[in-house]
């Protein structure tokens, strides 16, 4: 299919900024499965790199395909985390959590000298919000955090997967709220913080470094 074929060329163009050495993060979601194929590959050829996992799937390929993970009791800062994201605004500014492991990327982001961002051009927005803004919050008390939330201009709803209620690498809930357009990324990202009851959310605002799209014909940059 198409979309899978573009996500694989992005993932595999990624591949080529990790060099010998590296500590990486490494990040959720079907575009990071290509990578980290193409990265076990790299390793079976010899590339010498660790990688932390930001989620028990990602932890899962790296064991399929012999990519060595590390933990932060053994290092606090990575040289390079790579991931996907679901809405990128012309300022590099996204919208990340389809996949539900927004909270552990972020660390991982938040950790590394540089963040390299792998889309297809579908991801590509003039303005994010289109995608529901996903929010980590505490299970205890989430209808009073939702309704905080609300007041911000939004309809959260608590993610359910397969008739059950998700619930995160990390034990809480996620709320996928349609804001619909998002102009203040900055300002919406700072408001959502500062509320008590939740843990982290999918706005990873003046975070990446670059950006890699691919499209049909090529695979674009877009720098910070
Ligand atoms: O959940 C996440 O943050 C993922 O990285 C998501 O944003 C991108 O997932 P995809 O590569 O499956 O579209």
């Amino acid at each position: 299919r198409k979309a899978e074929q573009l996500k694989q060329i992005v993932a595999k163009e990624a591949v080529n900024y990790v060099k010998d050495g590296m500590k990486l993060g490494l990040g959720s979601g079907s575009t990071m499965y290509f990578f980290m194929k193409e990265l076990g590959e790299r390793v079976n050829n010899g590339l010498k790199i660790v990688g932390i996992p930001t989620s028990n799937k990602t932890a899962e390929w790296a064991r399929d395909f012999h990519v060595p993970l590390t933990d932060f009791s053994k290092t606090q800062e990575l040289d390079l985390a790579i991931d996907g994201a679901d809405e990128v605004d012309p300022n590099l500014q996204l919208i990340k959590g389809g996949g539900g492991a927004l909270l552990r990327e972020k660390v991982v982001a938040a950790s590394a000298k540089e963040f390299l961002v792998i889309v297809d051009e579908s991801k590509i927005v003039e303005h994010l919000g289109k995608f529901p803004l996903p929010v980590e919050i505490v299970p205890f008390g989430w209808e009073v955090t939702a309704n905080k939330i609300a007041a911000l201009g939004c309809e959260p709803e608590r993610r359910i997967v397969n008739d059950n209620v998700y619930i995160t690498d990390n034990g809480n809930y996620i709320l996928d709220c349609k804001f619909d357009k998002i102009t203040e990324p900055e300002k919406l990202n700072n408001e959502l913080q500062s509320l008590v009851g939740v843990v982290d959310n999918g706005l990873f605002v003046n975070m990446t470094s670059k950006v890699l799209i691919s499209n049909p014909e090529q695979v674009k940059v877009m720098d910070k």
